[in-house]
C-alpha cells in the first residue's frame, strides 16, 4: 500500500502533474507516511529519474521544468508536515543559490529537511551575490550558511561568496557548508568552507555536527 503511493508520486512527478501530485502527496500523508519517505523515495526519486533521462536526451528543458514545478507544488503540501515533525528551532540557517545559478530544487530540498529538522530556515533564493549572503547573514543573525551550486561554471562563485565570509571576519561566527551536484568534500576544503554535504538528508546530519548539535 505505502510503496505503492510512493511509485504514483514518483510517476506523476515525471509527469510533471502538478495538482494530482500535490493529492498524491495529501493522500499519502493520510496514509500516515513518514514526509521523509514521501519526499526521498516519493519525489526524489521521480526527480533523479527525469535527470537521467535529461541527461541521455530522452526528455528535454520543458519536460524537465515542468517535472520541476510539480516537485515545488507537491512541496507545498510536503513542507508543513516536514516542520511539523521537527522541535522548535534548534539553530538559524541561511541557504541560497550561488550567483549565475538558477537551479534552486536541490537547494529547496535543503531548506525543507533542515526546517524538518527544527532549523529556522532563510531561503534567499538563486543567483545570489556574495554581498547578499553577507548581508542577509548578519540581518538574521544565523549560525549557518548553505550554498548550492548545480553548474561547473558557478563553483567559482561559490568560492569568491566564501571568500567574502573570510574577508568580513564572519568564518569563525558563521559555519558555511556546501553542496550540489558537481561540489566534492575536496572542493569544499579548497575553498575553505567548513562542510560539504551530498545530499539534503545528510546536509542536517553535516549541519549538526557543524554547530555541535549532536
Ligand atoms: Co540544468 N543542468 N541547466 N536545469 N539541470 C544540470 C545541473 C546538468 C547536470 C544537466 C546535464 O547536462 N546533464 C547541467 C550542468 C552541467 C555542469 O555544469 N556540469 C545543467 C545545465 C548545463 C543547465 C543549463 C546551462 C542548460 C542550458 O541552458 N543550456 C541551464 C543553466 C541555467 C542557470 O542556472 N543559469 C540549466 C537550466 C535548468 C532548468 C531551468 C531547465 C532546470 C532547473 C529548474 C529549477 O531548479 N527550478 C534544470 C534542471 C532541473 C537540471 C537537472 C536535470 C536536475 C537538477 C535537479 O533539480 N536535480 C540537472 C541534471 C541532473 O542533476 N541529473 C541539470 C534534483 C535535485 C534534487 O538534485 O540539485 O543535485 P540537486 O540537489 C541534491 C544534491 O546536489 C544536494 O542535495 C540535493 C538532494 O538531496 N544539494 C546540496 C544541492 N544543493 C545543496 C546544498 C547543500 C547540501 C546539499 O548545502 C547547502
Amino acid at each position: 500500500m505505502a510503496e505503492a503511493i510512493l511509485e504514483q508520486i514518483a510517476e506523476t512527478l515525471m509527469k510533471g502533474r502538478a495538482p494530482q501530485l500535490k493529492e498524491q502527496v495529501q493522500e499519502a500523508l493520510d496514509q500516515g507516511l513518514e514526509p521523509e519517505k514521501i519526499l526521498q523515495e516519493g519525489m526524489i526519486g521521480g526527480m533523479s529519474v527525469i535527470g537521467e533521462k535529461f541527461k541521455r536526451n530522452e526528455v528535454y528543458v520543458p519536460e524537465v521544468l515542468i517535472a520541476a514545478r510539480a516537485m515545488n507544488a507537491g512541496m507545498e503540501v510536503l513542507k508543513p508536515a516536514l516542520a511539523d515533525a521537527g522541535v522548535k528551532a534548534k539553530a538559524k540557517a541561511l541557504i541560497g543559490t550561488v550567483k549565475g545559478d538558477l537551479h534552486d530544487i536541490g537547494k529547496n530540498l535543503v531548506c525543507m529537511m533542515l526546517e524538518g529538522a527544527g532549523y529556522e530556515v532563510y531561503d534567499i533564493g538563486v543567483n545570489v551575490e556574495t554581498e547578499k549572503f553577507i548581508e542577509s547573514a548578519k540581518e538574521h543573525s544565523v549560525d549557518l550558511v548553505g550554498m548550492s551550486a548545480l553548474l561547473t561554471t558557478t563553483m567559482g562563485a561559490m568560492k569568491a561568496a566564501v571568500d567574502g565570509f573570510k574577508e568580513a571576519g564572519l568564518d569563525e561566527k558563521v559555519k558555511i557548508l556546501v553542496g550540489g551536484a558537481p561540489v566534492t568534500q575536496s572542493f569544499a576544503d579548497e575553498i575553505g568552507a567548513h562542510g560539504y554535504a551530498a545530499d539534503a538528508a545528510s546536509a542536517v546530519d553535516v549541519a549538526d555536527q557543524l554547530l555541535g548539535l549532536k
